[in-house]
């Protein structure tokens, strides 16, 4: 059963990564473990199995035991969202099933890709697996990908049960529409953790996304300042963000991350091919240019990383 109404889910939501062993085998207690560390650190809700999370990666099967782990671990205290997205609406819809029966809050998806698939299979594509389940869907549209434009957008939000969107992109006039066209109770998610705050001022309910498994508090605080009016510090919040996240994209970053995490003391293990997963001595300068982020601009949540 669900816990929490979509209007709920709102706030800093980390598209979780996902946990391996040495074997590349989902792992138990490091999912766990992390679970724990992002409620600690204050987050308002969970995405699981999306692109960070290495979903297309994985079997359906382990999809699954990721879902059951964290929705176990979760027990009810924060919102979870279920990534269900996939090439076939069939492999889809069980997932989404799943989901629904493991007690998520919400399922979303990515269109279905790789062929081009025209705007009317992408409608019944949402609309299979919307109608499979009670959960809200949250549509997650990459507007760089170039696969679904706001007048597809506008139709799939009049299915029954599409109650959201993630939306990730580095600019927000569309997005800041689609918000004032659908109203206060769909929820949208802004994506591109560059762009938080600019998301967030142009109506964002929530942001959804990667950079937040690692920095977690940096972004609670920029959210509670933007939804305080405290522009300048919002500002300033996002500067420090963004230079963390310029210097990681230098790198394969959803690799970087698992060794981000040991150096805030969290045994993250290894990630699952293709990610590559790097050695610590191969990410000397980021270490480097986080250690200069922090010195200059005092910022406690980098001071949480060794030096
Ligand atoms: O979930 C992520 N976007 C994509 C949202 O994966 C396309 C973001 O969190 C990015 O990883 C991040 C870095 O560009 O903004």
């Amino acid at each position: 059963m669900a816990n929490f109404d979509i209007t709920q889910i709102k706030g800093v939501i980390p598209a979780m990564l996902t946990f391996f062993d040495e074997n590349e085998e989902v792992d138990e207690t490091r999912t766990r473990n992390m679970t724990e560390f992002l409620i600690h650190a204050g987050v308002n809700g969970l995405y699981l199995t999306g692109s960070t999370g290495a979903c297309f990666t994985m079997t359906a099967e382990e999809r699954c035991k990721v879902v059951d782990i964290v929705v176990d671990q979760v027990a009810g205290r924060i919102p979870v969202i279920v990534h269900v997205g996939d090439i076939g609406t069939k492999k889809s819809i069980e997932l989404a099933k799943h989901a629904e029966k493991a007690g998520a809050d919400a399922i979303s998806s990515v269109p279905p890709f790789y062929w081009k698939f025209n705007g009317d299979s992408i409608y019944h594509y949402y609309k299979d697996i919307a109608q499979a389940t009670s959960l809200p869907m949250i549509v997650y549209n990459i507007q760089l990908a170039g696969i679904m434009d706001k007048n597809q957008l506008l139709r799939l939000a009049e299915i029954p049960n599409v109650k959201g969107m993630k939306y990730t992109a580095r600019t927000h006039d569309e997005m800041g529409a689609l918000k004032r066209t659908l109203g206060k109770d769909f929820m949208i998610y802004s994506g591109c953790d560059e762009m938080a705050f600019s998301g967030l001022s142009f109506g964002a309910d929530g942001i959804i996304g990667s950079f937040y498994n690692v920095i977690p508090e940096l972004y609670l605080n920029l959210y509670q300042a933007t939804i305080a009016g405290e522009t300048a510090k919002a500002i300033e919040l996002q500067a420090i963000a963004d230079d963390f996240i310029f210097a990681a994209l230098e790198y394969d970053f959803i690799a970087a991350f698992y060794n981000m995490l040991s150096w805030r003391g969290i045994d993250a293990g290894r990630c699952r091919r293709p990610f590559h997963t790097y050695d610590d001595s191969q990410l000397e300068g980021l270490k480097a240019k986080i250690r200069e982020i922090q010195e200059r601009t005092q910022c406690p949540t980098l001071g949480m990383f060794e030096a």
